[in-house]
């Protein structure tokens, strides 16, 4: 069953995470994804990649952000696919459903948990501060809205593996929802269990939680991770679990050599083939 939507960002952003083959992704999602609703092509300024009070490239990511913005104000969507682009690709369109659905579910799909800010960060690089930016922490420009778009109970990190020690420290600190990579392959529904049926559900999947064996095409390969079945079968069951009002498909880097039929695999499972 193919998941309807009002409206597909393809967002060509890179400079998130420094690695320029994530821009051809989206191009390479927009063709394997038909459109549902609308679709807008979301222009990505070349920009400068200097740093800024910690953050790199953050101009260009900022100004994508406001963009991305005032296109979610104007247009006010309920249901929201965004084709990225690096992990910062969909903030603003988590943030506009998180207003939009109260009591939204985001299920964090990535070897990695994005909970970093400009102060913890070892890279300085955006695409690992999203999560933490829609918890209400980091740089204002990223951050956006002044109260938090979302509360830590309504995280579940899914798959991720990665983690600095301030973002271990965190998680633990606020008691964030995790299911672990095997615990996935063992039951695909073990992302879902402790949320209510029926609810809003946001999926970010970010590629790099599958293992690198089964899908190396992505910016930052990150061993110890599900194969590409394991992760679909959790995201069909995510689906069928909740109301799903939003998904976003990140870091893809579409020129390393790998087989597609995987990523098509995982569209499938979130509906977007038919
Ligand atoms: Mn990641």
């Amino acid at each position: 069953m193919v998941w309807q939507r009002d409206v597909d960002l393809v967002v060509p952003l890179w400079q998130g995470g420094g690695h320029i083959g994530v821009a051809a992704g989206a191009a390479a999602l927009a063709r394997m994804v038909a459109p549902s609703g609308g679709r807008l092509h979301i222009s990505v300024a070349d920009g400068t990649p200097t740093a800024h009070d910690g953050v790199q490239a953050l101009d260009t990511v900022a100004d994508t952000l406001q963009r991305l913005h005032d296109r979610l104000a104007r247009r006010d969507p309920a249901r929201v696919l965004t084709l990225g682009g690096d992990c910062a690709s969909d903030l603003a369109a988590m943030r506009h459903l998180a207003a939009r659905h109260p009591g939204l579910t985001v299920y964090w799909v990535d070897a990695h948990a994005d909970l970093n800010t400009p102060a913890t960060s070892p890279s300085g690089r955006a695409h690992g501060m999203g999560l933490r930016t829609l918890l209400g922490d980091g740089h204002p420009r990223l951050v956006g809205t002044p109260a938090p778009a979302l509360h830590p109970a309504q995280v579940t990190l899914v798959g991720t593996r990665d983690l600095d020690p301030a973002e271990r420290a965190y998680v633990t600190a606020h008691g964030i929802d995790r299911v672990a990579a095997g615990e996935i392959a063992a039951d695909p529904r073990a992302a879902t269990a402790r949320r209510h049926a029926g609810g809003p559900a946001y999926i970010h999947l970010d590629l790099d939680v599958c293992d690198p064996g089964d899908l190396p095409a992505v910016a930052c390969p990150t061993p110890g991770g599900p194969g590409t079945p394991a992760v679909a079968a959790a995201l069909a069951a995510i689906a069928a679990h909740h109301d799903l009002v939003g998904a976003a498909v990140c870091e893809y880097t579409p020129d390393t050599p790998h087989d597609a039929d995987r990523v098509r695999a995982l569209l499938a499972a979130l509906g977007l083939t038919g």
